[in-house]
């Protein structure tokens, strides 16, 4: 991976280009998980400038700012072309950054997993791509006449092609590291044990629900994009049946869609589960609607938006009393929780078992007296509802998951009739 952009403790100094509060806070929060501290913000809302994104009169503003504060960088919540970066970054004299490459810098620092290194690397590059190319035309526009070739260029073209390299070994690399989740996820399938995914905005709560279900050893923190490695865990139901529990990726609004292609692999844990819980963070209730917006969109982004949803509303510690009316009314079907006190779980749990069992349906199949064996071998695993014994055959109804049933009939069970 490459170097960070952020050094420790570095004095940053915040562009918005929206007034909202809400992304002030956002932006602050992600710097400083960068390590990083805001020491300033400038607001700019107006069309940006092709070359420098601020105007005149705002750049000079930033300038001094930078001046007066001794800040080594420059944060945009935005993304930046190339050539505005790079012009900002000459008449700054200081590193300039927008959104995307601050949030590949937190999910640089927390991969801690071999798949989440190589999905981050690759992420990365993919994001230096495009601008390596932007760089080279510029360059070869200042190398004068048509035609010409600087040495820069010449440069240029090896650091893509390195970089072209990179990319094809490293997806080739994260191929192999897929085959293993396939394998997880097959086995999961054969025993039918269900799998639910916990999806939401970072730092909602998830490693901490999964925690609370379960004693693994998650990491979690009040930080955003603590989980760049998630954990699974085997859970038990009520009734005494076990379900695995996914922890994922957080989502925000803007996810970098390098990342979101990168991280494809770890999020078809959720578009390959059973039941999603969506987990909103009632610690401000003001934001929960614009960030579950944010879940929705990123969920129908990797495809995901068909699978059974559970709407989980997390730190209920949290709520300030006068305020549950408001949530009961906006979210009536909601189960509200405290994944860190531990309320609601019960109540958490008997939701997943019923929606789990919604998914199930009634089967019926007639089976050969030969291939009963076949059958007999999954019922641990489907729940005989009758057996009717006929001639040849035997007509049993049964309930079980649409992927058992699909995986009972590849097998062929009622032959040839
Ligand atoms: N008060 C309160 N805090 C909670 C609760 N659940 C989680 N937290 C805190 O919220 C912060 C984020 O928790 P995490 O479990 O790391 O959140 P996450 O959704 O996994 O976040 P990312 O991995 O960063 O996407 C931590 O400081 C938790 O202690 C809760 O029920 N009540
Ligand atoms: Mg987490």
């Amino acid at each position: 991976m490459r170097e960070l952009q952020i050094t420790d403790k570095a004095k940053v100094i915040a562009v918005l280009t929206t007034r909202d509060d809400y992304a002030k806070e956002e932006l602050e929060r992600l710097v400083e998980t960068a390590g990083g501290e805001v020491v300033d913000v400038l607001f700019f809302t107006r069309k940006p400038d092709p070359s420098t994104y601020l105007g005149k009169g705002k750049l000079e503003k930033l300038k001094a700012l930078v001046d007066a504060y001794e800040a080594e960088l420059v944060v945009f919540d935005t993304e930046l072309t190339p050539s505005q970066q790079r012009n900002l970054q000459d008449f700054l004299d200081v590193r300039v950054i927008d959104r995307s490459e601050l949030i590949l810098d937190i999910f640089a620092i927390h991969a801690a997993t071999r798949e989440a290194k190589l999905q981050v690397e690759l992420a990365q590059l993919q994001y230096e791509l495009p601008r390596l190319v932007g760089a080279g035309k510029v360059l070869s526009r200042l190398g004068g006449g048509i035609g010409t070739r600087g040495p820069g260029e010449t440069k240029l073209e090896t650091d893509r092609r390195r970089i072209l390299r990179r990319i094809s070994q490293l997806k080739k690399e994260l191929k192999e590291v897929e085959i293993e989740r396939q394998i997880q996820r097959k086995n999961r399938i054969e025993n039918r044990v269900p799998v639910v995914a916990i999806a939401g905005y970072t730092n909602s709560g998830k490693s901490t629900l999964l925690k609370s279900l379960s004693d693994a050893d998650v990491f979690a923190a009040n930080q955003l994009f603590a989980t760049v490695s998630p954990k699974s865990a085997k859970v038990k139901l009520l009734s005494g049946r076990e379900a695995v529990f996914i922890d994922t990726v957080g989502f925000i609004e803007r996810l970098p869609h390098q990342l979101v292609e990168s991280f494809k692999s770890t999020l078809e844990e959720i578009v390959y589960s059973d039941l999603v819980i969506v987990l909103g963070d009632l610690s401000d209730i003001r934001r929960l609607k614009r960030q579950l917006k944010t879940v929705e969109q990123v969920l129908a982004e990797i495809g995901a938006d068909e699978i059974p949803r559970l709407l989980v509303l997390n730190k209920v510690d949290l709520l300030d009393p006068a305020d549950i009316g408001i949530v009961l009314r906006e979210f009536p079907t909601a189960v509200l929780i405290s994944a860190k006190r531990g309320i609601g779980i019960t109540s958490l749990l008997k939701h997943v078992e019923r929606a789990l069992e919604e998914k199930e349906n009634l089967y019926e199949l007639s089976i050969p007296w030969d291939r009963w064996g076949v059958f007999a071998s999954y019922r641990d695993h489907v729940t005989v509802i009758s057996e009717q014994y006929e001639e040849n055959l035997i007509k049993v109804k049964f309930i079980c998951s649409q992927e058992l049933y699909s995986k009972l009939l590849s097998l062929k069970l009622e032959g040839e009739r």
